[in-house]
């Protein structure tokens, strides 16, 4: 394993509160597999997705807030990080801001950073005879994602997307765009490799002008 890391020519690691769905998210990826009783991930889990002719390290970390210095250590140099929450747990979005924010210190310049709301197949699911509400509007991971587009410069994907998605891994909504997207953003010119998106019936995230501060003297 540690061969296959040395290899990796782009770091990518997925962050976010525990059992917000960060490991089926990239099982259902890699795998293409949905498992309802999944273990809590101890530490980290490493995959390593070949995209064109490059090796891009995924890395899977544990959201229990135990294993935070652990994950900080995870983040270190990554050129991209998936940051996920449930729509379904407002608290796991909160958690951005209290929590994952900073562990963000060690990535590396120009870091891509992705807003992931997950399990979109529980809104309005009826849960205990009553009907799932969405804790986080769209509009929220916007305004979220242009605060981190601000602090990192980030990279921009080459068809101008804002880095926004609302997934589901149970039923593989918006799985391959995200995953797709994250690459061709870090090497675009694989931009040509993915087949053309086929939104399936989520709400469309579009892309508001990134506003870009004026620094004062
Ligand atoms: N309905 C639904 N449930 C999901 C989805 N994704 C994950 N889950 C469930 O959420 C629970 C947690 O999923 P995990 O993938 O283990 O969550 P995690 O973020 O990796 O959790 P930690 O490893 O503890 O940080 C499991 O019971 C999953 O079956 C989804 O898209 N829809
Ligand atoms: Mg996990």
């Amino acid at each position: 394993m540690s061969d296959q890391k040395q290899k990796a020519d782009k770091k990518v690691v997925i962050l976010g509160s525990a059992e917000v769905g960060k490991t089926c998210l990239i099982r259902r990826y890699i795998e293409n597999t949905y498992a309802k009783d999944i273990s809590s991930t101890i530490g980290c889990s490493f995959f390593l997705k070949q995209w064109g002719n490059k090796n891009i390290a995924l890395w899977d970390t544990a959201g229990q807030e135990v294993f935070s210095g652990l994950t900080n250590f995870y983040c270190r140099g990554a050129h991209a990080v998936i940051l996920c929450y449930s729509l379904i747990d407002r608290a796991s979005f909160d958690d951005i801001d209290t929590r994952h924010k900073r562990l963000l210190d060690t990535v590396s310049e120009n870091c891509i950073i992705v807003l992931v709301g997950t399990k979109i197949d529980l809104l309005n699911n009826k849960i205990n005879k009553d009907f799932t509400k969405r804790a986080v509007l769209p509009e929220e991971a916007m305004a979220k994602s242009l605060e981190f587009m601000e602090r990192f410069q980030s990279l921009k994907h080459p068809k101008g997307n804002l880095p926004v998605f609302e997934t589901s891994s149970k039923e593989n909504i918006q799985i391959k765009e995200l995953f797709e997207f994250v690459f061709e953003t870090l090497e675009p010119e694989t931009c040509l490799l993915s087949e053309p998106y086929t939104p399936k019936g989520v709400i469309t995230l579009n892309s508001p002008k990134v506003v870009t501060k004026k620094k004062c003297c």
